[in-house]
């Protein structure tokens, strides 16, 4: 078999890259790992920045998020049992948009399976080959078959810990990590929001965040211990620790069945650069943020905007400059969110090696941002997003 771009992982990144190329008149060939009702079950992110939003409208994938996503223009920090509202409308002019990724990753294959656009779904032992030359190959098997993509290029969309970037030499890599000495219980119940808006919460406890999926479905993360038993967690428990940590005058949290949970270890992670040879990392594959900016999903669609039309250019007309700028173009951005996601991070969780210093100094700069516009809208641009260029 032979395609333009062989794409490894049915995420959003190598979904709506191959969604994005279809657009210009490019081929693409995905293959993922797992089944199509896993990635389409799969809840994760939730929360889309504004320029995710626009790309989604733009390429013809909105509708259903323009119907049933929620646009919120505020987040409210929750510090010493007391509210602060961010107000992204008069701050930026901009909202961000809540709409659940996996309903995403369903509206991107519809699309492209609507569009005849080949997604092979439970593909086996997924391998890349030749990805310094100018004609790497995809190998895998699938359904008892195996399988030979011939390719022009190939996109490395299979997050985290999937194969492409482990195909690399180490020594054409430099690798960024920092893991944070926490994670995140996160659960999905099937109760209405406590509050319209997100609440970030710095409780001397650890952290807490109220979000939500619809009017009828909540979604709240603990901070916990990164390799904590989930099997220690009854229903009474997380929703006692989440009444402690959300306390404040005249708030009641609303409980209900839970219907899902599980823990995520933190961290932050970069590799430069995102490209070798013919292979381009894209999304978790490339970066990994931690999730108190919201912003692994948002990151993973600007890597792909940005690469397909630097694609667009090489295909209609020879052009390789914006190809090699890319990984350089993507990362100036990448740097600037992580320092966001690691800023957010840090003033909201708990850490147990801070003595009562610390603890003053991250409450004086909870306070500052409450009583500062200039800060708060430091805080308002980054979370509805910085621009793409
Ligand atoms: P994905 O979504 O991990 O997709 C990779 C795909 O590759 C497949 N794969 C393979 N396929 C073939 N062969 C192999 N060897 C393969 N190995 C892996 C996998 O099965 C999978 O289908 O990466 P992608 O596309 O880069 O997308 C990244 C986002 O999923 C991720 O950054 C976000 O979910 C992060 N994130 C959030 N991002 C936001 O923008 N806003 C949020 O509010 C937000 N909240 C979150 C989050 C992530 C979380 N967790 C669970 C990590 C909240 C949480 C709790
Ligand atoms: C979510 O709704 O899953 C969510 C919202 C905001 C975050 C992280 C996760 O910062």
């Amino acid at each position: 078999m032979r395609t333009q771009v062989g794409i490894v992982g049915a995420g959003p990144a190598g979904l709506l890259l191959s969604h994005l190329l279809h657009l210009r008149g490019i081929e693409s060939v995905v293959l993922e790992r797992h089944s199509r009702d896993y990635v389409e079950n799969r809840i994760r992110a939730g929360v889309l920045e504004h320029t995710t939003e626009d790309l989604l409208v733009q390429s013809g994938v909105g509708q259903r998020m323009r119907g049933q996503g929620l646009p919120h223009e505020g987040v409210n920090l929750r510090f010493n049992r007391r509210d602060h509202r961010i107000d992204f409308r008069a701050l930026t002019g901009r909202h961000v948009m809540v709409y659940s990724q996996h309903l995403l990753v369903q509206d991107l294959i519809a699309a492209r399976l609507a569009a005849g656009g080949q997604i092979l779904f439970e593909a086996d032992e997924v391998a890349i080959h030749d990805i310094a030359t100018d004609r790497p190959r995809i190998t895998s098997r699938q359904g008892g078959h195996s399988l030979e993509l011939d390719c022009a290029f190939i996109a490395g969309c299979d997050g985290f810990h999937g194969i492409c970037r482990e195909s690399i030499p180490a020594e054409a890599l430099r690798v960024f990590e920092r893991e944070y000495p926490f994670g995140w219980l996160g659960i999905l119940a099937e109760a209405p929001p406590s509050s319209p808006e997100l609440v970030y919460v710095n409780h001397e406890r650890g952290f807490a965040l109220l979000s939500l999926r619809s009017p009828s479905v909540t979604r709240l993360y603990l901070q916990c211990a990164p390799d904590e038993d989930i099997a220690r967690w009854s229903d009474d428990r997380i929703w006692a620790e989440l009444r402690i940590r959300t306390e404040r005058d005249g708030f009641t949290l609303q409980e209900g069945r839970i219907l899902q949970k599980g823990v995520t270890p933190m961290r932050s992670f970069v590799v430069e650069p995102m490209q070798y040879g013919r292979l381009f990392l894209l999304g978790d594959a490339a970066h990994i943020v931690p999730p108190t900016g919201a912003k692994g999903l948002n990151l993973a669609v600007a890597d792909v905007a940005v690469l397909a039309s630097a694609l667009e250019a090489y295909f209609t007309a020879g052009r390789t400059d914006l190809l090699a700028a890319w990984s350089d173009a993507c990362l100036s951005r990448v740097w600037k969110v992580q320092r966001f996601s690691w800023w957010m991070t840090s003033m909201l969780h708990r850490f147990d090696q801070h003595g009562a210093f610390e603890r003053r100094v991250q409450l004086a700069e909870l306070e500052y941002l409450a009583g500062s516009t200039a800060a708060a809208t430091a805080l308002a641009e980054n979370y509805v997003g910085l621009p793409l260029g």
